[in-house]
């Protein structure tokens, strides 16, 4: 059985809809703390779980015999910095929590890191798997942690532990949750409604993004990755990268004459100190990871899909 924790974020309900395709509907238990709609409890299993009470997941790990945990649960970088106690124990102490549970149980354990665990003193254009990471968020520091756990407990107690570095991630079906790429989201939204985007980045701020499809492609095939193919527990996986004034660009193709004015604000800083450009190489060559997802394409399906959706 598959559990999800923080499975109400931007990822979790289409990623359950994935596995589920593939597992099947009850294996795929999807968790939160947040009240879920009677959408989800009819798409299938939902349980409650709160990371930082760790009896309560031990419970739902052996009452629901679970063999793989994917760790969404997180504060993400903007919303982070406006609640570093509460960042630092859900951050920190909830992987803590969730890693040693997947030791005790002997269970594959997903857990997302980011372009935000790198800083500025790394190299940005590009990013490579392996250089320095000096983050500035709590969260870039909390996942840079996680990494670090995660490869200590594979190398000194076995732990199948599998971690990949998404870029900011578009979706058009689920909300981001407080982070720094969510403008890339939200620019369509505003586009297609009233034809009018106000950016909290500058133009020119290139960031790398993916498509939700290739993000959750990318999760399943790293876990289903036979062991003697990963050279490392923690690869960068990314698509494109592009800034605010070349999204807007292809945008128009669909929506012509939208407007963007700019508003830059304390996201500029944080955004100003993560990759430009992600090397995801590594992940192409020891696991065969590939993008399918291009900005033209990207757009193209993110104006379909909220076209499709009633008004
Ligand atoms: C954030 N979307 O902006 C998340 C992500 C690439 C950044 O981790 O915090």
């Amino acid at each position: 059985r598959i559990l999800i924790t923080g499975s109400l974020g931007q990822l979790g309900t289409e990623l359950a809809r994935l596995l589920r395709s593939k597992y099947g509907r009850d294996n795929v238990i999807m968790s939160d703390i947040v009240k879920p709609t009677k959408e989800i409890l009819e798409s299938g299993p939902y349980i409650f779980t709160d990371i930082l009470d760790f009896k309560g997941l031990q419970e739902a790990v052996v009452m629901h015999r679970v063999d793989w945990l994917i760790h969404f649960s997180a504060l993400l970088s903007a919303v982070g910095e406006q609640a570093v106690p509460l960042a630092v124990r859900v951050n920190i102490e909830g992987t803590h929590n969730v890693l040693e549970l997947a030791k005790q149980y002997s269970m594959k354990i997903f857990v997302p890191s980011t372009i935000g665990a790198f800083g500025p003193d790394s190299p940005r254009d590009p990013t490579p798997n392996v250089c320095i990471q000096r983050p500035k968020t709590i969260y870039g520091v909390s996942k840079v942690h996680a990494e670090l756990m995660g490869e200590y407990y594979h190398e000194r107690f076995g732990l199948d532990f599998r971690c990949l570095r998404f870029p900011g991630i578009i979706s058009s079906d689920s909300n981001p949750g407080g982070g720094t790429t969510d403008y890339a989201v939200q620019i369509f939204h505003d586009a297609l409604r009233t034809g009018q985007h106000t950016c909290y980045l500058r133009p020119d701020t290139r960031l790398p993004m993916m498509y939700i499809d290739d993000c959750l492609r990318a999760l399943w095939e790293i876990m289903v990755a036979p062991e003697e193919q990963l050279k490392r527990r923690t690869y960068n996986v990314t698509a494109m990268s592009f800034s605010p004034a070349e999204i807007a660009e292809e945008l128009r193709k669909h929506v012509p004459g939208l407007e963007v004015n700019y508003k830059p604000d304390q996201r500029q800083k944080i955004a100003d100190s993560w990759p430009m450009v992600f090397d995801d190489s590594e992940a192409r060559k020891d696991w065969g990871w590939s993008h399918k997802y291009d900005l033209a394409e990207m757009c193209r399906v993110m104006v379909s899909n909220i076209r499709k959706r009633p008004a």
